[in-house]
């Protein structure tokens, strides 16, 4: 008999994809059948997912499996965080949801922290501070007067919302929800006095279910339309970060994971937030995870400074492949010009070789010249910054790693992880390189009792995908480079 498949969406912002996936004794088969550009719309000052777009290709992902002759046995969604959209009372979606990268939430997180203090705001959520937190864009709605707020009647994250159009039903999934900065991790639910606080009604948040648990089936009218079975659906870590780590194969209980992709997010995973004065200061967060866990990490802006920065020369004309931008990089002078990668200016969308430009002009360094000197320079500076979290990471946890796990398509990006090693002067463990699409497969195979639980999941993955290791080397010049970082980067 053919084996039983399932099917997760991985909605990334380089690309979403549709994976079926299949357990083969004790070895996970995966197959991509569907992927997908995930670009965010500009409308005048807005920019807004194209939902409508992304739900159709979740269509395209079924209709693909159907056409290869899979009868998927269940499916999930994940996405990044912090993104929603609002239901009316006629239960539409009401308008497009703004993407986390739309500039309407400019000093608004300053405003909401200078009224409500830090204090007040981390001590209830235990969620690092960053400007596009589902906090931050609810109070610019409110702020501007927004008709959305007049009209809506229930909040759903954007997997939550996907998940409502395929089942009809409406419910919060954990980890998601945890990073809004509205979910309070301590009493286990959302937080109505900080809802309070910005003026947004709680009544509009729904029942909050745990990765693994079964919310529904595909509808009626989708089946129809498709000409498909009817199929289960599951809420999964649908934050992508939390897919992401439950897919770390790792094999000791204290480790760090740096989740590489258009984010870099490192950290560990903790079996309780830490909330504490020096969790604020460090401005580290806690996210709900799979099992009861919590990632202890801190947002690294990533690989998206080069994502942008590609898409800038595509623009001016030239036009370069990933592997192409790493052996430039690999040609050009080592250790010339140093940024901090977390600097606001790097933030939104636009021409990244100018706002490096700035950045040197502003610390006095010689802004890099060519494509190759530009490109070295940001995944040199990503390379020192991952150290500097690491160490940050150690010092919160009181862990010490013995080693870095990196996920994510940034993997495949060698430079990057030798560069990671040899700052941080310890083995990376680089794979599997599609970690959230693989985290979703393995929550939807623990809630059917196929996996017994993550650390089996774990091992499994660990079993099924290769693992490639990188040594650190020339401990010397990068220890040197991590100071002339420091210094130039700003960073105490
Ligand atoms: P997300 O899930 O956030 O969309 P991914 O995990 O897919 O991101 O990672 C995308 C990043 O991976 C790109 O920004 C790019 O830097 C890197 N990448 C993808 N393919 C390659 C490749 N062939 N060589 C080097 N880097 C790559
Ligand atoms: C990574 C991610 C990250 C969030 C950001 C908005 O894709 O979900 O964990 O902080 O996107």
């Amino acid at each position: 008999f053919p084996l039983p498949s399932i099917l997760a969406y991985d909605l990334g912002a380089s690309s979403g994809r549709a994976l079926l996936g299949r357990l083969n004794n004790r070895t996970i088969e995966v197959e991509e059948i569907h992927r997908f550009g995930n670009d965010p719309v500009a409308i005048g000052d807005r920019l807004q997912w194209d939902i409508l777009r992304i739900y159709h290709d979740i269509k395209q992902g079924l209709l693909k499996a159907k056409h290869a002759g899979e009868t998927p046995s269940s499916l999930a969604i994940d996405s990044w965080a912090v993104d929603f959209g609002f239901i009316g009372r006629n239960g539409e979606l009401l308008g497009n949801p703004y993407h986390y990268r739309d500039r309407h939430t400019d000093g608004v997180m300053e405003r909401t922290m200078a009224r409500l203090t830090p204090e007040r705001i981390f001590g209830r959520s235990g969620i690092q501070f960053l400007p596009f937190n589902t906090i931050y864009q609810l109070a610019a709605l409110k702020e501007a007067d927004s008709p959305l707020l007049e009209q809506a009647e229930h909040f759903l994250m954007i997997p939550d919302l996907l998940r409502y159009f395929l089942t009809g039903e409406m419910f919060s999934e954990f980890s998601n929800a945890t990073t809004t900065q509205l979910y309070n991790p301590i009493q286990g639910g959302w937080d109505a006095e900080l809802l309070g606080d910005i003026g947004i009604s709680p009544a509009l948040f729904g029942t909050v279910v745990q990765p693994g648990t079964r919310v529904g089936q595909t509808r009626a009218s989708l089946t129809e339309e498709l000409g498909i079975g009817t199929i289960p659906v599951y809420a999964v870590a649908e934050h992508d970060t939390g897919a992401a780590v439950a897919a770390v194969p790792a094999l000791e209980r204290d480790f760090a994971y740096l989740s590489c992709g258009t984010w870099s997010l490192m950290g560990t995973e903790v079996d309780r937030p830490i909330m504490g004065e020096l969790a604020q200061e460090l401005n580290f967060t806690n996210e709900g995870g799979v099992g009861g866990t919590f990632r202890l990490l801190k947002n690294i802006m990533g690989l998206w400074i080069l994502q942008e920065t590609r898409r800038t020369w595509e623009k001016e004309g030239l036009s370069f492949g990933f592997p192409e931008l790493v052996a430039l990089a690999e040609k050009a002078p080592a250790f010339q010009t140093f940024i901090d990668p977390d600097d606001p200016m790097f933030l939104h969308p636009g021409d990244m070789p100018s706002r490096i430009a700035k950045y040197c002009a502003d610390t006095g360094q010689r802004a890099p010249q060519t494509p190759g000197e530009t490109v070295r320079c940001i995944l040199e500076s990503l390379a020192l910054k991952y150290r500097y979290v690491l160490e940050l990471t150690e010092r919160l946890s009181g862990k010490s790693f013995s080693g870095l796990h990196m996920v994510g398509g940034g993997i495949q990006n060698v430079l990057l992880c030798q560069w990671a090693a040899n700052a941080i002067g310890k083995p990376v463990w680089a794979g599997p390189v599609e970690g959230s699409a693989l985290g979703n497969l393995v929550v939807q195979w623990i809630a059917q009792g196929e996996l017994s639980d993550i650390w089996e999941a774990r091992k499994v993955i660990r079993e099924s995908f290769p693992v490639t290791v990188y040594e650190p080397r020339d401990g010397a010049q990068w220890e040197e480079a991590y100071g002339k970082f420091r210094a130039l980067a700003g960073i105490s």
